[in-house]
């Protein structure tokens, strides 16, 4: 590696540093330096490559680019806009495919054809029956169950009307949206027209095309996430807060160590029970282990430490470290942000890497697939070749850091922690946020990006927004480093500023919550919909004073999140690498002034993490003045004016 290139800063964070000195001692590639030696394409990075037909691939560059057109006359914007549309689809397949086949796990365990799974959240089950016009009545659970997954599926291929769901934003939203037609039906049609559109010859204004691509993740956001999440929470029980660790220092030396990675939590769930059977426990004793630690990376982390409290090992970009351990038995993974580079370094390592989804396999992996009719019996199985592993490990090391966090708040959590169990709501926030404690709210998600130091723009971010009494949501792998980094705790009130902190010990919540997965961001929206609802804040999410940030975005999931939460109204600053679109001052106008004058929300780009939080601060400050709370106000809470009206 070039003197140069070794200097170049990786990560902030420190038990990555320490795997990263490991691999290059040992000649172990990883993203990490892969980074420096393949350079990204400027032209597509920049959204001025069409390949959407033979007759191209066409570029547009130069300084006349914006005058130049491809083979068959599409200009820099069609171009633009196209590739950006079709992101956003393939963002919106991949978080709602995930949701089907929750629904069809809930479906095969209503029916008792999916031995191991059962009905965790019988309320949260009878809310979504209600919601998706399921009879409840005196009916079994599993009937109500069965009916309930036969809903959500016609929902996902709904070709006409719109998503049920979709009735749970603002009424002010949902009039927008039927008045510019982008009221979203069945994710299926939305990317399969999606797809149509954008194929040559077809739809090509600029406007239009990103008009199909709100509308497209609307049916992700407000439909296939909405569904994934809350078809898990009946399955496997709605999160409630609770204590763990996270980063590398998680892992056991004494133990046999399973590292799940993807993002279905449908197999790690029954992986966290296998793990934590008598009998595999025995085996592993007998094999000389002093027990099973699981952990995780990525998203099904987050869904299984959220329900089950087990650590996160680390974001993506701590997948190969985890392995450099030498310590991971085995890593099984499903799909999405599971690398290719992991069979590479596996096979350096005496860890078997496992893949498990139908539909995601890698060279030189395993392959055990998941079944959900025999979903047990297969973790069981996966467990025991992790036992089975243990002795082959050769020299290991694992980092001494991982730091305490709380994670669990879902939005029913949310509500009851202001509200308490008889008047569970989100009145105190709205309050709080009226009289000024705290400033306004930012949900910061996504990923790590090996083009951007690892969880530094992140932590500058959240730490920064909670010193301006902004409170944060977290999900993915911000929530993941925000956790590694020691955000996660009650304690860290004392980095947030007067009043956010007053309110923090009041409740007696931290300042950052971890809301989740990706999927789980449309727990940000039922938040933000709930608290227009509540009252006092306007008729809209794009009234209120709330951004949405993603600090480090590498992938087309992290583009379809931010243009769901445009269409949905918010402000989304993304950090890091560049816009998709810059090769396209008209594309990149429609979606900043464009989309603002249409949707209220915009979408921006800075690489800078201090411009995001300016942005953010001066954002939140021009919506708390529209609203007319920009001035100090007597500290007036909601009990209180009642009494006062009611002269007590
Ligand atoms: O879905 S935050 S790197 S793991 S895409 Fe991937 Fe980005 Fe992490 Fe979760 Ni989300």
């Amino acid at each position: 590696m070039p003197e140069k290139q070794e200097k170049q800063k990786k990560t902030i964070d420190p038990a990555a540093l320490e795997m990263l000195k490991k691999a290059e001692k040992a000649g172990i590639s990883t993203m990490f330096n892969r980074v420096d030696e393949v350079k990204p394409c400027p032209i597509g990075a920049e959204g001025s490559c069409c390949r959407v037909c033979a007759m191209g691939p066409c570029r547009m560059t130069g300084k006349d680019k914006e005058q130049k057109t491809g083979v068959c006359g599409a200009t820099l914007d069609t171009v633009a806009a196209r590739g950006f549309a079709r992101q956003v689809a393939a963002g919106a397949s991949a978080h709602s495919d995930h949701g089907r086949d929750v629904a069809l796990t809930l479906l095969a365990a209503a029916r008792g054809e999916a031995p191991g799974y059962e009905i965790k959240d019988f309320p949260k089950l009878l809310k979504v029956a209600e919601l998706l016009g399921v009879k409840v009545d005196d009916r079994k659970t599993e009937e109500i169950a069965a009916d309930v997954a036969l809903r959500a599926l016609e929902e996902f291929g709904r070709q006409t009307g719109e998503v049920m769901y979709a009735s749970r934003a603002p009424k002010k939203r949902q009039e927008l949206w039927a008045k510019l037609g982008l009221t979203p039906r069945g994710v299926d049609r939305e990317i399969v027209e999606m797809m149509h559109r954008t194929h040559a010859g077809t739809d090509q204004d600029a406007e239009h095309i990103l008009d199909q691509a709100m509308r497209t993740s609307l049916s992700s956001g407000w439909g296939g996430s909405m569904l994934a999440t809350d078809l898990q929470d009946i399955l496997f029980g709605t999160p409630i807060p609770l204590r763990s660790k996270a980063n590398l220092g998680v892992l056991k030396k004494d133990q046999v160590n399973i590292v799940v990675h993807g993002h279905e939590p449908t197999l790690s769930e029954k992986l966290v029970d296998a793990a934590q059977d008598k009998e595999m426990i025995e085996h592993a004793k007998k094999k000389g282990a002093k027990g099973i630690n699981l952990a995780g990376i990525c998203c099904t982390s987050n869904e299984i430490l959220m329900r089950r409290g087990i650590p996160p090992a680390g974001n993506v970009l701590h997948q190969e470290l985890a392995i450099l351990t030498g310590v991971v038995d085995v890593m099984v993974v499903d799909v999405q942000c599971t690398f290719q580079g992991l069979a590479k370094v596996a096979s350096q390592y005496h860890t078997e890497l496992i893949t498990t989804s139908p539909k995601a396999k890698i060279l030189g992996a395993t392959h055990i697939e998941f079944d959900h009719h025999r979903a047990p019996e297969i973790a069981k199985e996966i467990v025991k070749r992790a036992i089975d592993n243990f002795s082959n490990r050769k020299e290991v090391h694992i980092p001494k850091f991982s730091n305490n966090l709380i994670a669990g708040f879902s939005h029913e959590y949310i509500r009851y922690m202001l509200g308490g169990i008889h008047r569970a709501s989100f009145r105190p926030l709205n309050d709080n946020i009226i009289n000024g404690r705290i400033r306004g709210l930012a949900g910061v998600v996504g990923c790590n990006n090996p083009r951007v130091v690892q969880d530094e723009n992140i932590i500058h971010i959240v730490r920064e927004l909670i010193k301006n009494d902004v409170l944060v949501a977290v999900t993915g792998c911000s929530a993941t480093a925000s956790g590694k980094h020691g955000l996660l705790t009650p304690e860290t009130m004392e980095l947030a500023g007067d009043g956010l902190k007053e309110v923090c010990e009041a409740v007696g919540m931290p300042p950052v919550l971890h809301l989740g997965s990706c999927v789980d961001n449309s727990r940000i929206l039922t938040v933000l919909a709930e608290v227009v609802e509540e009252g006092g804040l306007g008729e809209d999410i794009s009234d209120l004073p709330a951004v949405g940030i993603c600090p480090e975005w590498y992938c087309e999931k992290a583009l379809e999140i931010g243009v769901y939460c445009v269409a949905s109204g918010a402000y989304v600053l993304f950090g890091g690498v560049s816009s998709p679109v810059s090769g396209s001052q008209v594309v990149s106008e429609l979606i900043t002034k464009g989309w603002e004058k249409k949707v209220g929300g915009k979408l921006e780009f800075y690489a800078d993490p201090q411009t995001i939080v300016e942005k953010a601060l001066a954002h939140i400050d021009a919506k708390r003045k529209a609203l007319k709370i920009d001035v100090a106000k007597e500290r007036v809470l909601y009990d209180m004016e009642m009494r006062r009206e009611l002269s007590v």
